[in-house]
C-alpha cells in the first residue's frame, strides 16, 4: 500500500528524534553512587546488579527459605538464588530483570549462554575506573549526582578526611535523619560539637542546625539539599521538623540559592524482613507542597512523587508555582508504563519546565539499563507530541529538537538550579 506523505514525514520525524534522545548527554540530577573515592561504597558489577533490592523483594516471591536465612548467604549466594528464580525458572520480564539484561548485552555480554560464572570472570576482569568511563559512556550520562547524607557513618569519615573530587560525580546533602529522628539526631550534633543538645534557646539551636547545613554543603560542595519524606508528612504542623524546615534548612538554603529536593510518599518498612527491599508506597497530601511553594516563595523546590495517583496534582501544582520543579519517574513508577504515562502528563500540562527522569541508580551499571529503557520511552512520547504539532504546520527543526531535549535532560535542572 502507498505509504502516505504524512507517514514518510512522521517516520522521517520519528528517526531524529529517536537519534537525538537517545544519544543526547544527560545529567542523572539522583543516584546512590559514589565517586570511586569512597572505594566499596560504589557498588558494581554482576553479583551487586543480582542482589539490587528490586530484585531481592521479586526474588522473595518464589524463595520458600526464611528471610533470615537468605541475610545470612553471601553475596554471591544470594545472587545464585534470584539469578535461579527470576532469570532461570521464569523469564526475567520485569523492568529490574530486564535491566540486568539490557546492561549485559549493551556491554557485548552474551546473555543467550546464561552462564553466570562466565559472566562473574568478566568483571572480575575490569577496574572499577575503565568501568565507571564504560557505564557512563554507554548509559549517556555525563554528570552523575550523588546522595551525601553526613549520618552514613562509612561515608563521613571519607568526606572528613578528604579526597580529590572526580568531577564527574556531584554531591546533594541528604539529611532525612534531621528532619525525621530529631532526638536521636540531636546528641549526634552535640557530639560534631553543634550546641543543640536539649535545654539550648530555640533560636541558637536551629543557628547551630544551620552551620551544621554550611559546614556540609560547603564540605560535600552540594547542589541541593534532599529529603525524603512518608505519605503521613504535614506541613506546617506543631512539630520540630516544621520548626527545623522553616527556621534551618529553608534560611539556608535561600542563603546558598539551593534547591530543596523534597521525595513525598515513601512508606518506610512496610516489610521490614525485606530490609532496604521492604519500603512500600503511600498517597501524599500534596497541600505540603502548595504550603511550602506558596508560603516561601524565594525559596525552590525540586519535587519527585512516589504515588501515581499524586502524578496529575504535582503537574497542577507545578502550574501554580514556578519555584517548583518535578523531578523524574521515582523508584516504583520507573516503569516503562508510568514513564510514558507521566512524561505524557508533563510535557501536556508542563511543556517543557522539568526534569523527566532520574536513574536512582544504585549499583553503577544500572545507569546504562536505566537511561537505554527511559530514553526508548521519553523518545516516543515526544516524537507524538511533535507530530501533534505537525498536524498544525509547525514543523520542529532539528536544532528545537536538540534545544528541547538538552532543557529535558539537565538543561531545565540547571537553569532552575542557577535561578
Ligand atoms: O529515598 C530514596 O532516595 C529512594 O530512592 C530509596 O533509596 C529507594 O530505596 C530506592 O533506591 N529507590 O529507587
Ligand atoms: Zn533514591
Amino acid at each position: 500500500m502507498r505509504t502516505t506523505l504524512a507517514e514518510t514525514s512522521r517516520a522521517g520525524l520519528a528517526k531524529q528524534v529517536e537519534d537525538i534522545v537517545m544519544s543526547a548527554p544527560v545529567t542523572d540530577i539522583h543516584t546512590h553512587l559514589y565517586d570511586p573515592a569512597f572505594k566499596e561504597l560504589l557498588l558494581w558489577g554482576i553479583d551487586d546488579l543480582l542482589v539490587y533490592h528490586y530484585l531481592v523483594a521479586e526474588g522473595f516471591r518464589y524463595f520458600d527459605l526464611p528471610y533470615d536465612k537468605f541475610w545470612s548467604l553471601s553475596k554471591t549466594a544470594q545472587a545464585e538464588l534470584i539469578w535461579d528464580a527470576l532469570f532461570l525458572q521464569h523469564s526475567p520480564v520485569s523492568e529490574a530483570c530486564r535491566g540486568v539484561l539490557t546492561t549485559l548485552n549493551a556491554m557485548d555480554l552474551d546473555v543467550k549462554k546464561r552462564d553466570l560464572p562466565v559472566l562473574r570472570g568478566w568483571f572480575a576482569s575490569q577496574t572499577v575506573d575503565e568501568h565507571i568511563t564504560r557505564c557512563m559512556e554507554l548509559a549517556g550520562v555525563r554528570k552523575i549526582f550523588m546522595t551525601n547524607s553526613p549520618f552514613d557513618d562509612l561515608e563521613r569519615p571519607v568526606w572528613e578526611k578528604g579526597f580529590r573530587r572526580d568531577d564527574r560525580f556531584a554531591a546533594a546533602l541528604r539529611i532525612d535523619p534531621l528532619l525525621l529522628s530529631w532526638p536521636e539526631t540531636a546528641p549526634m550534633l552535640a557530639r560534631w560539637g553543634y550546641k543543640v543538645e536539649a535545654g539550648v534557646p530555640p533560636r541558637k539551636t536551629f543557628d547551630e542546625v544551620r552551620r551544621f547545613l554550611a559546614d556540609w554543603t560547603k564540605r560535600v560542595s552540594a547542589h541541593y539539599v534532599m529529603v525524603s519524606l512518608p505519605a503521613e508528612f504535614e506541613f506546617p504542623a506543631k512539630n520540630i521538623t516544621t520548626q527545623l524546615i522553616e527556621r534551618a534548612v529553608l534560611p539556608h538554603c535561600r542563603e546558598h540559592g539551593m534547591p530543596f529536593a523534597l521525595m513525598l510518599g515513601v512508606q518506610r518498612a512496610t516489610n521490614p524482613q525485606l530490609k532496604l527491599a521492604g519500603d512500600g508506597i503511600g498517597l501524599s497530601n500534596l497541600a505540603v507542597l502548595q504550603n511550602l511553594c506558596a508560603g516561601y516563595p524565594d525559596n525552590k523546590f525540586l519535587t519527585t512523587v512516589l504515588a501515581r495517583e499524586n502524578q496529575h496534582e504535582l503537574c497542577v501544582l507545578t502550574r501554580k508555582f514556578r519555584n517548583l520543579h518535578p523531578f523524574g519517574c521515582w523508584w516504583f513508577t520507573n516503569v516503562p508504563h508510568l514513564i510514558d504515562e507521566i512524561t505524557r502528563l508533563r510535557l501536556e500540562l508542563l511543556g517543557l519546565s522539568f526534569t523527566p527522569q532520574h536513574s536512582d541508580a544504585r549499583v553503577l551499571d544500572q545507569i546504562v539499563y536505566k537511561w537505554q529503557h527511559s530514553r526508548r520511552v521519553i523518545a516516543q512520547v515526544l516524537v507524538d507530541k511533535y507530530s501533534d504539532l505537525a498536524r498544525t504546520g509547525w514543523q520542529v527543526s532539528r536544532a528545537e529538537i536538540e534545544r528541547d531535549v538538552k532543557d529535558l535532560f539537565g538543561g531545565a535542572f540547571d537553569h532552575f538550579c542557577q535561578h
